[in-house]
């Protein structure tokens, strides 16, 4: 649904002569996402003694109990996956009411436990809902309940940042507005025949990271991402409109999350 003005600011630009190529869709913003990848100095780790590493895991369990999956669910909160592969070893997803909030519990666990948790890559985003189908408004329940969702309790969890292609014929952008919700709606007739197998947060990237979108998956089997998102990759709006960054994939960790890598 259009917020009011927006149809008339569109036609006033267009009447002005410097038509937008095509009419944007409106977004509704929710948590502030901060997708964090560290991997442990083990050398530095290992050289530690038992003390000092008892010392750094005390940090670690404060941090985790002040930022943690304790918190109150209007205030954010935090889950942290062991990733799969070499990319990385920890991914912390962090959701928060504000970015300042992000940028505290990511420098938190820094300022703990000696810095030996290295960050390897991040992905900064906002939880989006687009307005290609019909959705409440902004205070409908159900909205709130995605633009905020709680933390979903799934054991793996997929995450890859995209965009929508903008090259030669095949520019989302320069698509219509009726066009690109045409083509959203197969996009959902795809994602729904998994419906209760996987739980999707789509969040929105433009002016935040490099890619314009992050995809976080979360399933009880991980075979579900390689079918979903191997049968999207047919689905037009993927096959001709989407480029794809780096997977990352991990399974959920304890509250001790840093329990596989203590030496005790
Ligand atoms: O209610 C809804 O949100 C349903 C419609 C829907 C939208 C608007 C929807 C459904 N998605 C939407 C938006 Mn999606 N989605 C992806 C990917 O790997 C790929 O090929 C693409 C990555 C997957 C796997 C996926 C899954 N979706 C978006 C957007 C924003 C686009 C924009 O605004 O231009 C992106 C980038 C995106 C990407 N999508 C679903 C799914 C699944 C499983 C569903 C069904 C969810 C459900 O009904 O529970």
């Amino acid at each position: 649904m259009a917020p009011p003005g927006r149809g008339d600011r569109h036609r006033k630009h267009v009447t002005g002569g410097e038509a937008l190529v095509s009419e944007p869709v409106d977004t509704l913003e929710g948590w502030y996402v901060l997708h964090d990848f560290r991997r442990l100095n083990w050398p530095a780790w290992q050289g530690l003694g038992s003390e000092a590493r008892a010392t750094a895991e005390a940090a670690w369990r404060q941090w985790w109990q002040q930022e943690g999956p304790q918190r109150s669910a209007e205030a954010g909160s935090s889950a942290a996956f062991a990733i799969v592969g070499h990319k990385a070893d920890v991914m912390f997803l962090h959701f928060r009411r504000r970015l300042d909030d992000l940028y505290e519990v990511e420098h938190g666990l820094d300022r703990v436990g000696r810095q030996l948790w290295e960050q390897v890559w991040s992905y900064l985003s906002v939880v989006e809902l687009s307005g290609y189908l019909a959705r409440g408004g902004a205070d409908h329940p159900e909205v709130q309940r995605r633009l905020f969702p709680a933390m979903p309790h799934h054991r793996y969890v997929c995450f890859y940042p995209m965009n929508k292609r903008r090259q030669g014929n095949d520019n989302w952008y320069r698509l219509s507005r009726e066009e690109r919700a045409q083509l959203m709606r197969g996009h959902g007739e795809v994602g729904r025949r998994y419906a209760g197998q996987v739980l999707q947060i789509i969040t929105g990237s433009q002016g935040l990271d490099d890619w314009e979108w992050g995809v976080t998956l979360f399933a009880d089997d991980p075979l579900v991402f390689k079918k979903l998102v191997y049968e999207m990759r047919f689905d037009e709006t993927s096959a001709r409109y989407a480029d794809f960054g780096p997977f990352w994939v991990g399974m959920r960790l304890d509250d001790e999350w840093w329990q596989p890598w203590s030496l005790r």
